[in-house]
């Protein structure tokens, strides 16, 4: 009997019709399969969880609900639907027409930001495979696995892009992102953050607000890009990108939440008190902020990039939302960068990192005043803050440069004695990590964090979001 593709595989990529394309997926699903059973989500394999699939790209498809079992899971292949005539929106080649296939003289750069890009995904999984066991709620390891699943999607919208256009290298490609593993000393996961352990709950937090937030920037300057496919995969991976954010955002707004219902109740803002009570203090809230958010700054690449200048200038990576700006060729335009040795004006072209960077930036501000209206109108005197991008930074200009959060330069004795003040400790991780139960009765919510507003497709708070075997 003929295997129904579209059934196994949703796609809108003409899969039943394409052989070569079916020969090289089928040979790498088994893959994909034993990696996820092998490093995906720890146990809850038989679980039946309230999930998302996209089954098309249309309203009614992109997100259908459903009890699955995760290893069950359609992963699907989708693009955004084409626009009619699209021309490339930026650089040397504005105006031409888009690419359907893979230009010769640009292969290597776009198979190694395709793999760039690709290998984010499964690292992510990865990183957070043991939380399940540790889930303030029912709703909460949901959204968990609902993110894990997506990640997962999201890998497999690279392999597609890697199977179908760059033939046997893509197909070997394809296989090293499941044999590159998120902190393995001899074979890591490829950019820095991905290769940090997620350990608890509000390191999760953290990282799908800071981590997932760099991923909507980076797909947003793919979505711009001359290369058709992989700007239509992108525009529709940033629909479900949506949802991430939304869980990190709403996840730390709970825990901001929780924590002044404490600090009020105490009429205290005293860290150790609030701690006793059994909730976050917003001073260890800032330090895992300080921690994801400047990793996170790191994958923006350095502040002066060639590399950058050059996607620019040949329509491979755009700026995110390249249309909000005035001058699309960037030819002559400068750039003035805060450099070490004091501000630096460059060619625009080759500040476009920072560009991206800066945009990212005004976006994560949204969350923190928010949370800072919330502790003000609690009654407190403490406002959360970003760091400088000078602060903690491992690429760029600024790496190793002995910057406090605030971006001043200290003497590197005291930035190192410091560094405990700025960034979580082991106290601080023991704390977080006591915490940690997982609460798995319907309805029910850990004491560290507040309920949501909602729930989950209409749904009520009660409900049984993941039936556990
Ligand atoms: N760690 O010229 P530069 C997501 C490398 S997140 C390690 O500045 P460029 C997601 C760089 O590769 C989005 N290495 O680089 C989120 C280069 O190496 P080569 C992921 C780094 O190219 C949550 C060298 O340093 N997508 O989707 O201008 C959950 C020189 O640097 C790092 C992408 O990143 C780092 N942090 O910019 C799940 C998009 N930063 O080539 C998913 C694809 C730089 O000299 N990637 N390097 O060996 C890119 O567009 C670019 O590679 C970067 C770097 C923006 C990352």
């Amino acid at each position: 009997m003929p295997i129904d593709y579209q059934e196994r595989i949703p796609n809108n990529v003409d899969l039943a019709n394409n052989r070569t394309l079916q020969r090289a997926l089928e040979n790498w699903q088994p893959k994909f399969l034993d990696w996820w059973r092998e490093l995906g989500p720890s146990d809850f394999l038989a679980a039946e969880i309230y999930l998302r699939t996209a089954v098309s790209v249309d309203v009614q498809g992109w997100a259908h609900f459903g009890q699955v079992k995760m290893p069950d899971y359609r992963w699907g292949i989708f693009l955004a639907e084409p626009e009619a005539d699209r021309r490339i929106g930026f650089g040397d080649e504005m105006g031409k027409p888009v690419w359907q296939q893979v230009p010769g003289e640009h292969r290597a750069t776009l198979r190694r930001l395709i793999v760039t890009q690709g290998d984010t995904e499964p690292a992510s999984v990865e990183q957070q495979r043991l939380l399940g066991h540790t889930a303030p709620s029912l709703y909460d390891l949901r959204n968990l696995f609902q993110v894990n699943v997506e990640e997962g999607r999201h890998l497999w919208a690279m392999v597609y892009l890697l199977h179908a256009h760059f033939g046997r290298d893509g197909r070997e490609e394809a296989e090293e992102m499941l044999a590159r593993h998120s902190g393995d000393a001899d074979k890591p996961r490829i950019l820095s953050t991905f290769n940090e352990p997620i350990e608890d709950w509000l390191a999760f937090f953290m990282f799908t607000y800071f981590t997932d937030r760099d991923g909507k920037f980076q797909l947003k300057s793919f979505a711009e890009s001359g290369f058709d496919p992989l700007s239509r995969t992108c525009h529709f991976m940033l629909r479900e990108e949506a949802h991430h954010m939304f869980v990190g955002d709403s996840g730390i707004s709970r825990v901001v939440k929780r924590t002044l219902e404490v600090m009020q109740e105490l009429k205290t803002d005293d860290p150790a008190t609030v701690r006793a009570a059994g909730a976050i203090d917003l001073p260890t809230l800032q330090r895992y902020l300080n921690f994801w958010a400047s990793s996170s700054l790191d994958l923006f690449g350095a502040e002066i990039s060639t590399n950058a200048a050059a996607y620019f200038a040949t329509g491979i990576k755009g700026r995110p939302d390249e249309q909000k700006f005035a001058d699309h060729v960037a030819n002559d335009a400068t750039f003035a960068l805060d450099m070490p040795g004091g501000e630096q004006t460059v060619a625009l072209r080759n500040a476009m990192n920072e560009v991206t960077r800066a945009a990212y930036l005004r976006d994560c501000q949204g969350g923190l005043e928010r949370w800072n209206r919330a502790i003000k109108a609690a009654g407190f005197d403490f406002a959360l803050t970003l760091p400088s991008p000078r602060f903690r930074r491992t690429i760029g200009a600024w790496a190793g440069q002995p910057a406090d959060p605030a971006g001043r330069i200290l003497p590197p004795a005291e930035y190192q004695a410091r560094l405990a003040e700025w960034l979580p400790t082991e106290d601080d991780k023991a704390f977080i990590k006591s915490l940690m139960r997982g609460v798995t009765a319907p309805g029910q919510m850990a004491a560290w964090i507040a309920p949501p507003t909602r729930g989950i497709d209409g749904l009520p708070l009660e409900y049984e979001y993941v039936r556990l075997q």
